[in-house]
């Protein structure tokens, strides 16, 4: 129902997303956008080249006077360091390319696509598999946020871990109210250096990040997102491809440098015995057709299906590929042992992460909205969710 397509290489003129699919009547304005790309570009640990862009927003079709028309909406993001990159990039025959890179990086898209597309300079695979792609993600993301929104639905997200630094569990938000709890910790993870809820163990982050940084090496770390307010019947059991866990996974670990993802327990629960992983099913709180459940170890979801619990994704990064040092590689031309390649980069930005898991989040959740509660408008959409809460009751 709704889907997306993003375009674009990290030092070329611009990045470019089409969403389509966006249900007409919700109210929608290039500060929501703008707003999520600012969140992107924070956290400590970003190199060189979070000092030169500033990521604004241009819609050029499917939003009218503040609300979005149905149509498909796309969206350019300029890339502020592409005078820059302008020989190098530049589209025309006859550019000035410079040498081109011959030396894989490991863990970097570097080897595999130039296999499979017969690349000769690295950067012609390099380019596109750059994480700065995600800035189009998220562009695409804050209109799927603006429309769970409008009717409740409030995705979070926070740093959990960073490299082998783990926050309390005890210190992560929480509350029943999703606007509430979505404003209280959008006001709190600006104060933040790494989005991490827990003060002391960002301590020691930030610490790991600047002796990582001494070294030239980079980190992974660990970010948990929730979907607050969804309501029970999204995603379905009946076939592969309709499960909500699968198509959250399957989104959340497209994201460059995603290794792994959790729904609920996860690892965890793989560990336990079934008694002490699945919820028990209480009855309703009066006035609420939604049985209650003491604990949340599934994760929101059962049978592939939410089941009005908060959705739990934690998404798992691996260090950035692009190290401010070398490791082992070879070089193309001659086969023979050399120092892999290395450019300016990031140390870690797994900050910046969480607020793209939160785009992947919104998309695959607003995309399950529309398949059951209609695609066509936002009225649409709450009437048909009033009536199918009021029919659990
Ligand atoms: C990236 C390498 C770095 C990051 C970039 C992702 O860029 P550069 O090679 O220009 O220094 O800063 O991330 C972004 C530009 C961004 O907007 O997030 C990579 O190779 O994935």
């Amino acid at each position: 129902m709704l889907r997306y397509l993003t375009a674009g290489e990290s030092h070329g003129r611009a990045l470019m997303t089409i969403v389509e699919g966006l249900p007409a009547g919700i109210p929608l304005s290039r500060e929501d956008v703008d707003s999520e790309l600012v969140r992107r570009q924070m956290g400590y640990g970003r190199g060189g080249r979070m000092a030169i862009e500033r990521d604004r927003v241009t819609i050029f079709s499917g939003v009218r006077g503040g609300v979005s028309l149905g149509s498909p909406v796309a969206m350019m993001i300029r890339n502020r360091d592409w005078p820059n990159w302008r020989g190098v990039m530049d589209p025309e025959p006859g550019a000035d390319a410079g040498p081109p890179i011959r030396r894989p990086r490991p863990g970097h898209v570097d080897l595999a696509a130039s296999m499979k597309y017969g690349y000769r300079d690295l950067r012609d695979g390099l380019e596109r598999a750059s994480a700065r792609e995600t800035a189009a993600r998220v562009a695409a993301g804050a209109l799927a946020s603006a429309l769970l929104g409008a009717v409740g639905i409030r995705v979070i997200s926070w740093t959990a871990a960073l490299g082998e630094i783990e926050a309390d569990p005890d210190t992560f938000p929480s509350g029943d109210d999703p606007g509430d709890l979505w404003s209280r910790w959008r006001a709190r993870e600006e104060e933040t250096a790494l989005r991490c809820p827990d003060p002391a163990s960002e301590a020691e982050m930030t610490e790991l990040i600047d002796r990582a940084a001494e070294r030239g090496d980079t980190l992974g770390g660990v970010v948990e997102a929730r979907v607050l307010g969804v309501p029970p019947g999204l995603g379905s059991h009946v076939q592969s491809d309709r499960r909500l866990d699968g198509r959250l996974a399957g989104a959340v670990a497209s994201i460059q440098g995603i290794k792994a993802v959790e729904i609920g327990a996860g690892f965890a629960g793989a560990r336990s015995p079934g008694s002490r992983v699945h919820d028990e099913i209480h009855p309703p709180t009066p006035g609420d057709g939604v049985p209650s459940r003491p604990t949340n170890r599934a994760g929101g979801i059962e049978g592939g299906i939410t089941n009005g619990q908060p959705v739990v994704v934690r998404a798992h990064m691996k260090p950035i590929a692009t190290l401010g040092r070398s490791m082992a590689s070879i070089d193309l031309d001659t086969g023979s042992p050399i120092a892999s390649h290395h450019e300016r980069s990031d140390v870690c930005a797994v900050p910046a992460a969480g607020v793209v898991v939160e785009a992947a989040v919104a998309l695959c959740v607003a995309d399950a909205l529309t398949e059951k509660f209609g695609a066509d408008t936002l009225a649409e959409i709450l009437a048909s969710l009033q009536r199918f809460r009021e029919g659990l009751r």
